[in-house]
């Protein structure tokens, strides 16, 4: 029987999703596209679902697209891909616009489109083995899945253009104290913290985070007149869910709060 290229393991309140082409280094194929398209399907349709961790099996995290899918036979002419309009920017938004937080647990090696999917997620968590890539430039491709819009927000235009136009490797301690990443660990940490983060958004306001991914997206193309406008709407959202109520209530009676998840009721 053939591995899932995509493994789920569900947890309470969340679910971890493991990237599974070990021997390839979890490089993208149209399958496992496809494989993680459905995994993300099913965790958005399970209203128990409050988070999700991404994660790569053996020691990279994703080297992006498979390359030896890319190989022209000698005199082949080159065709244009459509691997970005029919995956990675779809998957991409979708991270983007899930209803909760998604946390990359980044163990080894991101490279390529598996460095910007890693990014476009909410929490990037890595090992402080492991290694960011915009590896494009190598082989004369540009940066795609986000990367040239989310590395200059994340690290400024002269960081984005040395990791764009050099493509050398980041290491994750580096990535953390340039502020690309939420946080680097030691390598026997990784799945302990991130599981640890995904356990707290498990019993969050879920409702109301994912206002706060809106806004916090909004943010990038808004000038400040827009975006308090939009604050104000989503705030009246958020006013109007029973998680603002029971925070206020919990706060007041010095006890933990009970949030309802993604079905609206504790
Ligand atoms: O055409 C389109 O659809 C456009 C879309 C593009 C999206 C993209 O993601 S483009 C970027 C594609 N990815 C890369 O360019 C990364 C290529 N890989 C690397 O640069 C390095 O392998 C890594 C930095 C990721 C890791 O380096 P290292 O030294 O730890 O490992 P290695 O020895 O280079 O790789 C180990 C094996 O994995 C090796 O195979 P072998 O020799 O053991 O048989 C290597 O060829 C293979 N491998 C690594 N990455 C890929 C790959 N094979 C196919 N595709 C890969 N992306």
């Amino acid at each position: 029987m053939t591995e899932p290229l995509v493994l789920t393991q569900l947890e309470i309140g969340y679910r971890i999703l493991t990237l599974n082409r070990p021997d390839k280094l979890n490089a993208f194929n149209d399958a496992m596209h496809e494989a993680l398209r459905a995994a993300i399907d099913e965790a958005e349709a399970d209203l128990d679902c409050r988070a999700l961790m991404i994660t790569g099996a053996g020691r990279a995290f994703c080297a992006g697209q498979d390359l030896r899918d890319r190989v022209l036979a000698p005199g082949e002419t080159p065709v244009p891909r459509e691997s970005l309009e029919k995956y990675y920017n779809p998957l991409v938004r979708r991270l983007r616009a899930l209803p909760f937080p998604v946390v990359a647990a980044v163990n080894g090696v991101a490279a390529g489109a598996g460095c910007n999917i890693a990014l476009a997620c909410d929490i990037v968590i890595a090992a402080s083995s492991a290694s960011f890539v915009q590896s494009f430039a190598r082989i004369g491709l540009v940066p795609d899945s986000g990367g040239t819009w989310i590395l200059p927000r994340l690290v400024g235009d002269a960081r984005a253009r040395g990791l764009a136009l050099i493509a050398q490797e980041l290491p994750a301690e580096k990535a953390a104290n340039w502020g690309m990443i939420w946080r680097c660990v030691e390598d026997d940490a990784l799945i302990y913290e991130s599981r640890r983060i995904c356990e707290h958004f498990s019993v969050a306001p879920t409702q109301g985070l994912a206002l706060i991914k809106q806004a916090l997206d909004a943010s990038a193309t808004n000038d400040l007149d827009t975006q308090l406008d939009l604050e104000r709407d989503l705030q009246r959202q958020a006013n109007m869910l029973p998680d603002y109520a029971e925070g206020v209530r919990a706060f007041m009676e010095k006890r933990k709060a009970k949030f309802a998840g993604r079905k609206g009721k504790a």
